[in-house]
């Protein structure tokens, strides 16, 4: 049997039912096939693949909180501390209902390729919980989130592991969560990132996902002779990365028709009115579909699928397999020319496999969202040495990050002869450098 198949039944057999993380697992192995081919003894020899796909330490906590009404509720927490081989254990942390092990696997285990092709030191870890923070009181989530830190201030540290934001935990959870950290540990130190300013974040960290998206969506279409000027852009999502992954497509020259959330998708013909999108999401915590009361002319298609519209650019930013092959043939059906990932494997496999037979420009989320965890190692290195950064010196660094994390999916993928195929270059990429530490710090 091929090795990557026996680290297929070996995952699977362990982890039963974990849909998400088997799906990560046979996306990256099949990426890595010729890698493997070419060392087979060497990676055997030192059951290589096997430590990989096992998290070197999982830790799983309840957390009771008590709500407005004096009602107690229990919820489960998880930090998953997957690869330590080029840093501390770095990975946001996910506050949704649907968290489990298997979301919180998938996600932890591509932050480890993702991180490394940063070039900065981090290794791959995520966490969370199953609580939902919609419609809750800035001191539910408090309280919540005091709960949370409460156990998870045992395991983290500058130095150990550094969480940060994902979906449902953005700037006020960070400060709940910081704050609590804090007083549990009476330290002040880069154990979190995605901190406010005026408290050791840095400056472009809210922007770097997004940000860091376009930039390398524009280096992608340079490559082949175009740009995101005048191109029409599908965006899903309206959190953190959709927003402002929308508004650098549009200062690069482009017009984004399209956000959405769980609930449905706006459509704006003249292209989408970020301040708007801001104003309803960031400032009031509403829903999409108040766009169209604040821009009339726009329209929203509740419970549609945003795929749907006809775009040059699609750039999938909310969650796991959100763009199915039937949304992906009407993507190509509509002659979209590149799909680049915001959110954490949005595309589903068969709908990945299926746009790169067609030959649409590619890119996976752990190369296409790494500008969020690289700007938060800046972060860190900021912290540890208390000083601060400029906006603009940020900012040029994370699209150099961009862009060489591009040059490394290119080469990668025609060092194994397959050309263009971006989600091949990021899994070997990624794969090799961790390949490589962890064969030099021996078998642990
Ligand atoms: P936010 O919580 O800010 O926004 C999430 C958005 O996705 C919301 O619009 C939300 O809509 C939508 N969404 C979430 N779950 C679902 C679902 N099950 N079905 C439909 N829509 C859904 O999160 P972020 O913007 O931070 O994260 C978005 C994606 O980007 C995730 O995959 C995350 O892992 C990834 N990512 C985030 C990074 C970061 O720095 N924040 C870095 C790299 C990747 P609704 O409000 O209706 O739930
Ligand atoms: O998926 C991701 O890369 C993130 N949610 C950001 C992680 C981080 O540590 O900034």
């Amino acid at each position: 049997m091929a090795y990557t198949d026996e680290i297929r039944e070996l995952v699977w057999k362990r982890n039963p039912g974990e849909a998400e993380f088997h799906q990560a697992v046979d996306e990256f192995l099949n990426g890595i096939e010729p890698v493997v081919q070419k060392h087979e003894k060497e990676y055997r020899d030192g059951m290589l693949l096997e430590r990989l796909v096992e998290p070197e330490r999982s830790i799983s906590f309840r957390i009771p909180w008590v709500d407005d009404h004096g009602k107690l509720h229990v919820n489960r927490g998880y930090r998953i501390q997957f690869n330590s081989a080029i840093g501390p254990y770095k990975g946001g942390l996910r506050f949704h209902p649907s968290v489990n092990r298997s979301i919180l696997n998938f996600l932890a285990f591509e932050q480890i390729f993702k991180n490394a092709l940063t070039g900065l030191s981090i290794g791959g870890g995520k966490g969370g919980a199953d609580f939902d923070p919609k419609g809750k009181s800035d001191r539910e989530v408090m309280a919540f989130c005091q709960s949370f830190m409460t156990e998870l201030f045992h395991y983290i540290g500058a130095r150990e592991d550094v969480p940060a934001g994902d979906i449902g935990v953005g700037a006020r959870e960070i400060g709940f969560l910081y704050g609590q950290y804090k007083r549990l540990t009476r330290q002040f130190e880069g154990t979190l990132t995605g901190k406010g300013i005026e408290w050791g974040g840095s400056l472009v960290r809210v922007e770097a996902t997004g940000f860091g998206l376009a930039y390398i969506t524009e280096e992608l279409l340079q490559y082949y002779g175009n740009t995101l000027q005048g191109k029409t852009v599908a965006v899903s999502g309206s959190g953190n990365v959709a927003v402002h992954a929308a508004q650098k497509a549009e200062e690069l020259g482009a017009r984004v028709v399209t956000m959405s959330d769980s609930g449905g998708y706006i459509y704006d013909e003249r292209g989408i009115d970020i301040q708007a999108v801001k104003e309803i999401k960031e400032v009031r915590r509403g829903r999409i579909r108040e766009y169209v009361d604040a821009i009339p002319s726009a329209d929203y298609y509740d419970g549609a699928n945003v795929w749907e519209t006809p775009c040059d650019v699609a750039l999938p930013c909310a969650t796991q397999n959100e763009l199915s092959l039937d949304s992906a043939r009407l993507l190509v059906k509509n002659g979209v020319k590149a799909v680049c990932e915001g959110a954490n494997m949005p595309t589903t496999l068969e709908a990945t496999e299926y746009l790169l037979s067609e030959k649409i420009p590619f890119l996976p989320g752990k190369a296409s969202n790494a500008g969020g965890v690289a700007v938060s190692e800046l972060e860190m290195a900021q912290n540890a040495m208390q000083t601060y950064r400029s906006f603009e010196d940020v900012d040029s660094q994370l699209q150099s990050i961009m862009k060489n994390i591009f040059r490394q999916l290119r080469e990668a993928a025609e060092a194994y002869d397959m050309k263009d195929n971006f989600v091949a270059g990021a899994n070997i990429a990624g794969f090799s450098k961790v390949a490589r530490v962890m064969k030099a710090q021996g078998y642990v």
